[in-house]
């Protein structure tokens, strides 16, 4: 069981500086994140982790059960404590409103080394149109969390991630997020 095993113990590659595609998963997939208060709670921690260790976000989406960062590291050796303090803070907060002291609110989270040769853009694609294949809303601009949804005013200048590799691609390992 290869697949079970990188579950458990993800081998984490660590480059200074380099970008990372994050993704995070509930405990069993369950939808503890599934209304804006608590996706709220997420996003405040995420911001506030990264900003501490002076890593930089440059997109994300949030889900009730996962979440996908893309990331550029200072550190890179600080990625598991920025996800533990991220994790940690978010499930005592939710337990609490949740008076739901000691429940286990995350499974796990697997990172990715982006490399060139289109890895970004692949990762890009996934990650923005990763609503869509979730089956949430029709256009990714149309989900209210996810860095993508300022390019509804105009904001953004980028070119649109492509569709097909967005809904195709397959990240490494991780076949069900
Ligand atoms: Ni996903």
């Amino acid at each position: 069981m290869k697949f079970k095993r990188y579950l458990h113990n993800p081998p984490h590659l660590f480059i200074d500086h380099a970008v990372y595609f994050l993704t995070g998963a509930t405990y069993n997939k369950e939808h503890l994140f599934d209304d804006d208060e608590r996706k709220d709670i997420f996003l405040k921690a995420m911001h506030k982790w990264f900003q501490q260790f002076e890593w930089q976000i440059n997109e994300w989406v949030v889900f009730s059960n996962h979440y996908h960062i893309v990331a550029s590291a200072n550190k890179a050796i600080d990625m598991p404590v920025i996800i533990q303090r991220i994790h940690g803070a978010t499930a005592t907060e939710l337990n609490q409103l949740d008076s739901a002291p000691g429940r286990q609110v995350w499974w796990n989270y697997w990172d990715t080394c982006l490399s060139g040769g289109g890895d970004y853009e692949n990762h890009l694609a996934y990650l923005y149109w990763n609503a869509v294949k979730h089956n949430v809303v029709e256009r990714p601009e149309q989900y209210r969390w996810s860095s993508f949804n300022r390019r509804k005013t105009g904001a953004a200048t980028e070119a649109v991630p492509d569709q097909k590799v967005g809904l195709s691609f397959e990240i490494r390992h991780i076949d069900t997020f």
